[in-house]
């Protein structure tokens, strides 16, 4: 070989691979060595080349055109595995765009990992005005379950051990975790870099809760007269469908589920109690949260319930006991543990079930049912479409393909389809959840194409599409077996909203009712359908589910379909209203 034909000598501050190894390729394998297999996120300096390896070391690579879709694609896919999503962020805006997904799954007890290049430390911190330069510890720190920061590759494969124990261990949440230029840049001897790497023991270890709280809650349970299950998220994450399905065939309790834990047990059984939410709140004696918060979606324990009921609590944060009101029987403990515990003691107990109790919770389940199948009836022939005509299409569609899963967001959008369409298979339903956000519809349904394999189907409002709309050429580019269908009202609410400007500019509320959302679709490769009939609706969502590919269903209703959300008076003062007459 001459000297011409000699490789050019690395650069003074590139390794000389084999033999030596970055700090980014350190991170890439501590992740695999942890059970990483996918990586949702956006790059460029300083991650660029930590995409690229992660990649090479068969972690798949899902880039994004915005890291808050990436963020809750990770968040989603934490959701469903149970496993730590993770989300790949640059500095500055790339981390602070993500930074509002970590937030948003802190609050919904989603396990992830935020990773985020972040600019070298020391002009940071003499506020220097250094590329991208962001004080990103302290910022995430308030926002997340907990936040790292690795400064020395050396310290990387006990940095993604920490993150991951803390992202799923007790309550879960988001964690962020910052690594800094130089530390991803810092170059190892690869048997140095290897000899760090470990198995980690019992990365997600069994809570149980005491046998004494287990006694507790049992007494109570069994001398209930009107007793109710109140399935939350927790529970759907905690996968302990065949625990509760057990203790109700055995018990006779009848359940009532939160949004994102319906079909935990079959919403149409004969023991749910979906539609008697307000029976249960006023007239229950003993209410057993099972992995729900007593938090504003059930009016924090106050308003409609009853002074007298008395709440057993199934949790995995001891903190959350007695937040909002006391709980005569808090069971702290991980929910599989604490519901095999709770069936090991169920012989020694004889349940005190009114049965006219039962009774009347099937009566109103099926007065509501009949109730609503005439509403969906009667707006099946309305034209243009308002929410309920579109439902009619949808709901028999779904309902009979129950293995796809429903990401749904929006206002009318999100309370009419999540009362209309029935789930039976847990985690089969991803929505706004405790914060309500608008923003989670593409992000989600990548997370769980990627994370399931499965079918998926978004249902948006337009306003809720718009914040995540680009992503769906992530859909596209990924070639995942995800359906959008937007419901297009023209608008927050609706197309019409309040409009009291005096120089013509649109209404706060008002967006754009003739859009033509499925050349979005189309631009992307997309199949794509504009459909102004529920009979067209129910064809075009039939044959997207069934080809498994990437398809926008642009859905036409009228103007003033829908209606504000929140029945909050407060907020309408009266001299608003004067005005608007
Ligand atoms: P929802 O919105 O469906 O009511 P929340 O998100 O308010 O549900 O409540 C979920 C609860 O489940 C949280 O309080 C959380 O601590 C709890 N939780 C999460 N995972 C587990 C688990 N493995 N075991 C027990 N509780 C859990
Ligand atoms: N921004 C964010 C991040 N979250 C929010 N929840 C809102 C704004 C306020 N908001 C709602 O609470 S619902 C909604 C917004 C903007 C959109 C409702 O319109 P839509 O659905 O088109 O998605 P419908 O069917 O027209 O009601
Ligand atoms: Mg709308």
């Amino acid at each position: 070989m001459s000297t011409t034909d000699k490789p050019a000598a690395p650069a003074a501050n590139a390794p000389s691979y084999p033999d030596q190894v970055t700090g980014m390729w350190l991170l890439a394998r501590a992740l695999g060595k942890v059970g990483i297999t996918d990586m949702y996120g956006l790059v460029g300096i300083p991650v660029t080349d930590f995409s690229y390896l992660a990649q090479e070391q068969g972690i798949r690579f899902v880039g994004f055109r915005h890291e808050q879709q990436a963020g809750m694609a990770a968040a989603t896919h934490g959701y469903l595995t149970g496993k730590p999503g993770v989300l790949l962020t640059v500095s500055s805006l790339g981390f602070l765009n993500g930074l509002t997904a970590t937030a948003n799954a802190t609050v919904n007890c989603y396990p992830m990992i935020q990773i985020s290049g972040s600019s070298e430390r020391e002009p940071i911190d003499l506020g220097q005005g250094n590329y991208e330069a962001l004080d990103q510890l302290a910022i995430a720190r308030p926002l997340v379950k907990a936040a790292y920061r690795v400064n020395r590759a050396e310290d990387i494969p006990t940095a993604v051990v920490r993150a991951y124990r803390a992202a799923v261990s007790g309550r879960p949440g988001g964690v962020y975790l910052d690594v800094t230029t130089p530390c991803l840049g810092q170059i190892l001897d690869r048997t140095v870099a290897e000899s760090l790497l470990y198995d980690p023991v019992d990365l997600q270890p069994a809570m149980p809760p005491s046998p004494e709280a287990v006694t507790r809650a049992m007494q109570l349970i069994a001398g209930a007269r009107r007793p109710a299950l109140l399935i939350g998220k927790g529970a759907a994450f905690a996968r302990v469908e065949a625990e509760l399905k057990e203790l109700v065939d055995k018990t006779g309790i009848p359940y009532l589920p939160m949004s994102m834990a319906k079909g935990v047990l079959p919403d149409d059984g004969p023991l749910s109690a979906l539609a008697c939410r307000s029976t249960i709140m006023q007239q229950a004696d003993v209410v057993v949260l099972v992995g729900a918060r007593l938090n504003w979606l059930l009016s924090r324990g106050h308003g409609k319930w009853s002074d007298t009921v008395r709440f057993v609590q199934l949790d995995i944060d001891p903190v959350e006991i007695d937040c909002n009101r006391p709980i005569a029987a808090p069971v702290v403990g991980d929910l599989k543990s604490t519901l095999d515990a709770m069936l090991a003691a169920l012989p020694g107990y004889t349940m005190s079930i009114d049965p006219a109790w039962t009774a009347a919770l099937q009566q109103q389940t099926r007065q509501k049912n009949a109730k609503f199948a005439q509403r969906l009836a009667d707006n099946a022939s309305a034209v243009p479409m308002n929410h309920w005509s579109a439902l009619t299409a949808i709901k028999p569609v779904l309902e009979s393909n129950p293995d796809v899963i429903l990401v749904n967001e929006g206002a009318n959008t999100l309370d009419d389809t999540r009362d209309a369409v029935n789930m039976s298979l847990p985690r089969h339903r991803i929505d706004c959840a405790t914060w309500a956000i608008m923003g989670m519809g593409m992000g989600s349904a990548i997370g769980a194409a990627i994370a399931t394999g499965k079918t998926v189907v978004a249902v948006e409002g337009d306003s809720a599409f718009g914040f995540s709309g680009m992503d769906f050429s992530t859909i596209c580019r990924f070639r995942l077996p995800v359906t959008v269908v937007i419901l297009n009202n023209g608008g927050i609410y609706n197309g019409i909203g309040v409009n009291l400007a005096k120089n013509g500019d649109p209404a706060p509320t008002t967006l754009d009712i003739n859009a033509r959302y499925d050349k979005l679709g189309e631009a992307f490769g997309a199949d794509t359908y504009y459909v102004t009939t529920p009979q067209q609706l129910a064809d075009a969502l039939k044959a997207s589910i069934a080809s498994r590919r990437p398809t926008l269903i642009d859905v036409q209703l009228a103007a003033d379909a829908g209606k504000e959300s929140g029945h909050i008076g407060y907020l309408n003062p009266e001299s608003l209203q004067h005005i608007i007459v």
